[in-house]
């Protein structure tokens, strides 16, 4: 009994020892801030948001200006004006609404299309964020510096024929976009998502992140969303899939 104790006792001193050694190497913590289409078509412009858009910019630049992320990437939702999510663009796919299903009479109604690349359900959206005006531009109260880390700036929805909600992936997961080799290059293991919007982009973003095996916090107060329906909906299903559902006063803590 004594032998097995010791031996129980020095081997418990041996892995603690070599979580030590390693958590200086590969297995350290690497966090990056996520900042989600903070842009003014979201805020103040084609596609302004309920519930205070604007809002969420004070709490993610005090994020910015207090916490030493080792990595921040601002995405854009960066759409050519042909761009398939757009209801003044029905007509012109016309060819393409699959027969037999409902033809959408206002934007934020989903019509089914066959094409041109792959049978899509596609939300129909105001004409938003198109590329090079300045509804697309990040709003200009928005913190763009960082204390210590990289910045980097990732540009989604530029095919006209795909919509992408996740700054990962367009939303059939036909194409990745370069974020996952940026964070992968630099050994990010934890991401923190906020922005716009929570119910469509952040979510998107945020389960991707999940499944790439990112460990995964969503900070929900420097987040907005389209409808209280599906953020509620979406807040739920991120949690089952585990992702983490913070307050910003929680961040220091985490890092
Ligand atoms: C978004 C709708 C359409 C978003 C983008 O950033 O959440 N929502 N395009
Ligand atoms: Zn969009």
């Amino acid at each position: 009994l004594a032998i097995t104790l010791v031996f129980a006792s020095s081997y418990g001193q041996y892995s603690v020892a070599n979580q030590l050694s390693s958590a200086g190497t590969a297995k350290r913590t690497v966090n990056a801030l996520l900042v989600i289409d903070v842009q003014n078509c979201f805020i103040s412009g084609s596609l302004a948001l309920p519930h205070s858009p604007a809002d969420v910019i004070p709490i993610i630049n005090n994020l910015l200006k207090t916490i030493p992320f080792d990595l921040v990437v601002y995405s854009h939702d960066w759409h050519p004006s042909n761009h398939i999510s757009f209801f003044n663009n029905l007509n012109d796919r016309r060819q393409y609404i699959k027969p037999g299903t409902k033809v959408p009479d206002q934007p934020y109604q989903v019509v089914t299309y066959t094409g041109p690349k792959v049978e899509t359900e596609q939300m129909l959206w105001p004409t938003h964020c198109v590329q090079n005006t300045g509804d697309a531009n990040l709003h200009a109260s928005l913190v763009q510096t960082t204390l210590k880390g990289e910045i980097f700036h990732v540009r989604k929805g530029i095919d006209p024929d795909l919509d992408s909600y996740s700054a990962f992936y367009d939303n059939q997961k036909l194409y990745k976009t370069e974020l996952d080799d940026i964070l992968r290059q630099r050994n990010v293991t934890r991401v923190f998502v906020v922005g716009l919007a929570t119910d469509y982009c952040v979510a998107y973003t945020a389960l991707d992140a999940n499944d790439l095996n990112y460990a995964t916090y969503v900070v929900e107060d420097a987040c907005r969303g389209v409808t209280n329906a599906s953020v509620q909906a979406q807040i739920a299903y991120m949690k089952r899939q585990g992702v983490k559902i913070i307050h910003s006063n929680e961040v220091r803590s985490l890092i």
